[in-house]
């Protein structure tokens, strides 16, 4: 399959800035931001609303579905908070994100999650699940991890990810 732009998952722990970032890139590069969370709002990708837990269950088979047709044409920035379900061949990059412990416990906290919904992600953060999740799901040298504590490191990663995207242009569409 050819894509002429690159897909990229932007991945980290809730609180880590993806929404920010893809934003920022959606605005400064021709990728599309592609939040699984609305999709999976707005299409109905779930088996109903965990109260306790305050997020949707996710149903993965309906929610790949739903993206399928327009990720395979490319240039999609995939933003959400977990990455192994995404077919290998659909993706050339993929971002994780990062945030020291008092950083994301203030921008979670800002969120008003229940204690055991934050506690799970910082949990989840120091534990490096995301990290791992996306090490053991694609290969090696397509995943990067990323510092993402302050707006200068946004701003170097937003950079960053602009040059790779680039690179890959002259790589792959001659
Ligand atoms: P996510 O989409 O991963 O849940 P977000 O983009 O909504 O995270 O960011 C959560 C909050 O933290 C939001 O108020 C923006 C802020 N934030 C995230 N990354 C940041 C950074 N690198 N510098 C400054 N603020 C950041």
């Amino acid at each position: 399959m050819t894509r002429t732009l690159p897909n990229i998952i932007l991945t980290g722990t809730p609180g880590t800035g993806k929404t920010t970032h893809a934003s920022l890139l959606a605005e400064r590069t021709p990728l599309r931001h592609l939040s699984v969370n609305d999709v999976v709002k707005d299409k109905s990708c779930h088996e109903g609303y965990d109260d306790e837990y305050q997020s949707w269950i996710v149903d993965e088979d309906k929610l790949l579905d739903a993206i399928e047709e327009q990720v395979r044409e490319g240039g999609w920035i995939i933003d959400w908070h977990a990455c192994d379900l995404f077919p290998k061949s659909w993706i050339d990059l993929v971002v994780v994100l990062r945030a020291g412990t008092e950083v994301l416990y203030d921008r979670l906290s800002k969120r008003n999650y229940p204690e055991a919904k934050l506690q799970e992600n910082l949990d989840s953060e120091i534990m490096d699940v995301l990290i791992q999740e996306a090490r053991d799901s694609y290969d090696e040298e397509i995943v990067v991890e990323l510092q993402s504590g302050d707006a200068d490191e946004l701003e170097a990663n937003v950079e960053r990810i602009e040059a790779w995207l680039e690179q890959w242009k002259k790589d792959n569409n001659n």
